[in-house]
């Protein structure tokens, strides 16, 4: 069984939001038009305390893209993005959640990111996707959505590392930085992450 996991396709990482990713919105008809080729389909939603410590404006003398230690491990700072309960953090109007069977928030503990769909940056806290895949009897775990180097990055790698055939769909994501796309996508096949385009499901 397959599953399509639509990663942070939420206002603020699309054109006009507060952490826009260039180009976002043009992966949204190619996600509308994949989901029926699914068995199911699931979203990620980044979703922040205004406190957050990823939050820039929440440290004295720090820059948005500065990095820190954050509980042992490098942070980069962002700009405030994905408040909890704010237009920001919803699902953008164009994307069709007609089909999405569930929705798994992350990032609302304030002191630890969350980039991966399936657990902390601590590897500390589950969201229970990884349960409720398993649950649904998917083997083989497709993803898509924004950011391609940060969330949609860490959700294939930990899929992968839990046992799930993965797939990375290039042309249904869009990157923040170019230099860390290309170490990622080195890192996803060094993995065994199949690397593909929409064309290809
Ligand atoms: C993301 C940076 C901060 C993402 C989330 O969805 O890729 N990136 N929070
Ligand atoms: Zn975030």
């Amino acid at each position: 069984m397959k599953a399509l996991i639509l990663v942070d396709i939420q206002n603020d990482f699309l054109p006009g939001g507060t952490l826009a990713v260039s180009n976002g919105d043009e992966i949204i008809p190619l996600v509308n038009n994949l989901q029926s080729k699914f068995d199911l389909v699931v979203a990620s939603q980044d979703w922040h305390p205004e406190n957050h410590a990823s939050f820039a404006s929440n440290h004295d003398n720090k820059n948005v893209f500065d990095v820190i230690q954050l509980d042992g491990q490098d942070q980069v700072l962002w700009p405030n993005h994905c408040v909890q309960g704010t237009i920001g953090a919803a699902f953008s109007s164009d994307l069709n959640t007609a089909a999405v069977a569930a929705i798994f928030r992350k990032g609302m503990h304030k002191n630890v990111d969350s980039y991966s769909a399936f657990f902390d940056n601590n590897n500390s806290q589950h969201t229970g996707l990884e349960s409720y895949l398993k649950s649904m009897n998917i083997t083989d775990v497709y993803v898509c959505g924004l950011a391609a180097d940060y969330c949609v990055y860490f959700t294939a790698k930990d899929a992968q590392s839990l046992g799930f055939n993965t797939f990375y769909i290039t042309d249904a994501t869009r990157f923040i930085s170019e230099d860390v796309y290309n170490n990622i996508l080195l890192d996803l096949k060094q993995q065994g992450v199949t690397i593909l385009n929409s064309a290809d499901i």
